[in-house]
């Protein structure tokens, strides 16, 4: 699929008019487009083929022209006329937070930055504070943003697990198809659910390791062949620019091969040594005892034979979780398909893109039986938060809508701002009118967010914290937060943690949520949908949840409806 890589395109191309001040509705547009082709769920050249590009909300006579001119030609001259004048060291710039592309422009022309170096060393010699309209504030946050910046690119790059997840899929979809493959599995980080993964592993049984390579080079989704054997093929994927490891494997090693490149290293290391205890070589191609092989079909034969339970992929990190294993003692952990509603979703009524019937009847196709609308407040004005007119319009249609549903029931609920001094953004008279309130901070991140916090989680009304640290994964460190102090007092007022499961978000993380489960604060796992694509990505939280040991009597998007009133009107 070439969306990925179209979608690049537009979003450069705003970049670079943006740089150069271009006009505001024009980015925008490209901007839209951008995100639009970045979500879609099926090949955009499909949709080129059908002729309904236009048809895509977002996708204008303009765009649709470029996207064709890049499918029959494998270019696209407005990218190559916009960005001829700008360095691409310039541009990727941008990503720094809080450096914007108007204060980029200012220090092209007049500082004559062209990259990272001349960045710092303008900053460093005190160039930058002496413009105008920028000063010593500014500079310090753009260091900060370098050092969040650094560390991204610095190290080896790792790409969100929500960003790799949909082409995996794509790809083991492909791969099951083939006739001689009996078995596919990722592996690696992306198995165990890690939220960053450096690289794709995916795993094969088939008797014709040749004939399989063979295909799966041969797949669109592949760019660039970087070796290919018999047991081991490497790629680079078109899009992302992910590498991706393909192993063909025999049916008598395909468990152990699994198990060993799954890892983690140190969980690898860990069985390992607790299997030569018991006399027995456990490596990627078995079980073995004597030189003889004694199992390795299935990981499930491997672990029995180990004297252990199954462990989880999304435990095998090495942290405690062998030694529990072999006391018969892991956790049951909360499952992908135990989830029976989201709480946390956008309308139209605020910055998302479908109407309240659509979120439903999207959530009966996921099997829901509840939603939560939560709409922004007010003071959320950027994402075009309501008014109390705008919130009791939409409690109507709620109402109507749960006239006619039969299988779900929708839940009236916002996402309201926890304002600068730490009150909420509407009348607790108002709030209390609702099914349900969860509390977010928007603004001031750098503002006593600890205290404004807890005094949030005072209100009667709140029950659910949303995103707790602020963190985007690949772009901000988060709140300056005492989470501590947060979390006890959330323990305290019996309030609810969000795992906010957008993609860029996972916030709380894995860490934060098992300390969270420790001190015994329930949590909700919420996607923060802005459209129904977003729905999907309800897996990201619950593998979180798995990450950080939860059962599922800690995620109250688990219980009966019932289950959950009690808990959200607080006498659970
Ligand atoms: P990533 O790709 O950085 O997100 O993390 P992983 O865990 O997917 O690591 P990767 O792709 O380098 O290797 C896949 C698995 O293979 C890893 O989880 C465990 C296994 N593995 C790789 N190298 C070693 C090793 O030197 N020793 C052991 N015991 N296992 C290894
Ligand atoms: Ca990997
Ligand atoms: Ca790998």
């Amino acid at each position: 699929m070439k969306n990925l890589e179209i979608a690049d395109l537009f979003s450069k191309i705003a970049d670079a008019l943006d740089l150069k001040g271009g006009n505001y509705f024009k980015i925008r547009a490209y901007r839209r487009a951008a995100r639009t082709i970045k979500d879609l769920s099926e090949d955009i050249e499909k949709i080129y083929k059908e002729g309904s590009l236009t048809n895509i909300l977002g996708i204008g006579e303009g765009i649709a022209k470029k996207i064709k001119e890049y499918l029959e030609t494998g270019k696209m001259s407005k990218y190559e006329k916009v960005t001829r004048d700008i360095p691409e060291s310039l541009l990727s710039l941008l990503n720094i937070r809080d450096l914007g592309p108007k204060t980029l422009h200012i220090l092209h022309k007049e500082l004559g930055v062209e990259n990272l170096d001349d960045l710092k060393k303008i900053i460093e010699e005190g160039s930058f504070s002496k413009l105008e309209g920028l000063g010593e504030k500014k500079a310090e946050k753009i260091i900060e943003g370098i050092r969040v910046y650094e560390e991204r690119m610095g190290k080896e790059k790792r790409f969100l697990l929500g960003e790799v997840v949909p082409t995996v899929n794509e790809i083991v979809k492909k791969l099951k198809n083939i006739d001689s493959v009996t078995r596919v599995s990722p592996a690696g980080s992306v198995r165990r659910m890690k939220e960053t993964v450096g690289d794709i592993d995916v795993l094969v049984e088939s008797n014709r390791p040749n004939e399989v390579m063979e295909l799966f080079t041969s797949f669109p989704e592949v760019k660039k062949v970087l070796e290919s054997g018999e047991t081991k093929t490497s790629v680079i994927l078109e899009g992302l620019d992910i590498q991706m490891d393909l192993r063909v494997l025999p049916p008598e090693s395909y468990g152990a091969a699994l198990m060993y490149f799954t890892g983690s290293k140190d969980n690898n290391v860990r069985i390992r040594g607790l299997a030569q205890k018991k006399g027995l070589k456990v490596n990627e191609y078995g079980v073995f005892k004597n030189g003889r092989r004694i199992a390795g079909k299935t990981e499930e034969e491997i672990y029995k034979l180990l004297g252990m339970e199954f462990i989880a992929p999304e435990l095998r990190e090495d942290r405690g979780e062998v030694e529990l294993a072999l006391e018969n003692k892991l956790p049951f952990l909360v499952k992908y398909d135990d989830i029976k509603g989201n709480l946390h979703t956008h309308t139209i009524y605020s910055d998302g893109e479908n109407t309240i019937e659509e979120l439903a009847s999207h959530a009966i196709k996921f099997g829901y039986s509840y939603l939560g609308i939560t709409d922004h407040s007010k003071a959320a004005s950027y994402a075009n938060g309501m008014k109390e007119d705008e919130l009791k319009k939409q409690s109507d249609e709620i109402d109507y809508l749960n006239e006619k549903l039969e299988n779900l029931t929708i839940l009236k609920g916002i996402e309201c701002d926890i304002l600068p001094d730490g009150s909420l953004d509407f009348d607790d008279k108002i709030l209390e009118s609702l099914d349900f309130v969860i509390g977010a901070i928007h603004s001031g991140f750098t503002k006593n967010v600890t205290e404004r916090m807890i005094k949030a989680l005072e209100n009667p009304f709140l029950k659910i914290l949303a995103h707790p640290t602020g963190r985007l994964i690949s772009r901000r460190v988060g709140y300056d937060v005492d989470l501590k102090s947060v979390m006890a007092k959330a323990s305290e007022e019996d309030k609810i943690l969000e795992i906010n499961a957008y993609y860029d978000r996972l916030d709380l993380n894995e860490y934060n949520a098992k300390e969270a489960n420790r001190r015994g604060i329930k949590l909700c796992i919420n996607t923060d949908a802005h459209n129904l694509r977003m729905f999907d990505w309800m897996y990201l939280g619950v593998g979180i949840a798995r990450r950080a040991w939860l059962p599922r009597n800690a995620i109250i998007n688990t219980y009966d409806l019932k289950d959950l009133i009690k808990i959200l009107k607080g006498n659970g």
